[in-house]
């Protein structure tokens, strides 16, 4: 397993090469579109009909507006997360297109994946900036189309909260690949640059400390546990999928910071196989989840420091694995 791996590692390395060189991209599996993104920007006009009117499409040159751009780039940096580091063209693994609505609505505090696309709102620039900013809010979203196509984790409770947390861990990495950045130097906070100058906070979530993120009068302190001990149980966010997806994403960075080096080179490549290795329900719990995660953690390294630093990060949150 190990020799597939590195072959698969220097593979990957090779990718990004040519990719820099401006090769056409090569095969990364068998039946893997030739082809790069294909990706589509869409302007709402503040209206919140969607998808609104095309304003970029793939091969146009930049647009004026700089919210356009950030979106139509976001997309990309994700696109390459999944082919160049997973071998996935796109979220479908079949290259499907790719798009976002930017100027969602008026004021518009958030982003979303509809289930077909991504929206993005301007915020109100009281609490919230425009939502395209963090390059790992977008891939957040596009990752709920991942989830989608994949593990397809219902979104209430556990379940929800991995779909959640699957969704930050892919969002992070992400932000972590464009900035080449180790596990060690990453900030792992989701949405930094996104809160308002008045709002008292760094970020909407962070995974190395869940819960620090914000203290603020208006957007109140930031819910997120880190570990089972103080897991909430609420109806409100469809049974807390924004709040204890804290539990798992502190997992990750508990593993990946042990790991040391590229987050998406092994925690992150574990987590991948764990979603898209079909051996769970859409209902999986944490247990359920960890248990899935180990198992893909053995078939990749092996029994190694992966395996061993997997379960110490799931004991270390509460979670038997
Ligand atoms: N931005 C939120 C998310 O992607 C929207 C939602 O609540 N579904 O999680
Ligand atoms: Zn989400």
């Amino acid at each position: 397993a190990r020799r597939t791996l590195e072959a698969d590692a220097a593979q990957r390395t090779h990718r990004r090469l040519t990719t820099v060189l401006g090769a056409p991209p090569a095969r990364t599996a068998p039946g893997a579109a030739e082809g790069g993104a294909r990706r589509t920007v869409f302007d709402a006009g503040n209206r919140r009909e969607l998808p609104g009117r095309v304003v970029r499409r793939e091969g146009d040159q930049p647009h004026q507006d700089a919210t356009v751009n950030r979106a139509h780039n976001g997309l990309g940096a994700t696109f390459d997360l999944l082919l160049q580091v997973f071998g996935r063209d796109s979220v479908d693994g079949n290259g499907l297109p790719l798009h976002a609505t930017v100027h969602f609505d008026r004021d518009y505090g958030n982003a979303f994946w509809d289930g077909e696309q991504m929206v993005f709102g301007d915020g109100d620039g009281e609490i919230f900036l425009d939502f395209t900013l963090p390059v790992d809010v977008i891939g957040h979203e596009l990752a709920h189309g991942l989830t989608q196509y994949t593990a397809n984790y219902t979104y209430f409770g556990q379940p929800g909260a991995l779909n959640e947390s699957v969704s930050d861990v892919i969002g992070s990495l992400v932000k972590q690949y464009v900035n080449d950045q180790t596990a060690g130097e990453a900030d792992w906070l989701i949405g930094a640059g996104l809160l308002a100058e008045r709002v008292t906070g760094v970020a909407l979530r962070s995974m190395k400390a869940p819960g620090t993120a914000y203290d603020d009068d208006v957007l109140g302190k930031d819910p997120q546990p880190a570990t089972m001990d103080d897991y909430v149980t609420t109806g409100r966010d469809n049974g807390g999928v924004h709040i204890n997806s804290g539990i798992p994403n502190h997992a990750f960075y508990l593993l990946a910071t042990a790991l040391g080096g590229r987050a998406w080179e092994r925690a992150g490549q574990i987590w991948y196989d764990t979603l898209t290795a079909g051996t769970l329900t859409v209902t999986p719990t944490f247990a359920d989840f960890a248990r899935a995660t180990a198992a893909a953690a053995r078939t990749r390294f092996g029994e190694g420091e992966e395996l061993e630093s997997l379960l110490k990060a799931w004991e270390r949150v509460g979670v038997p694995a």
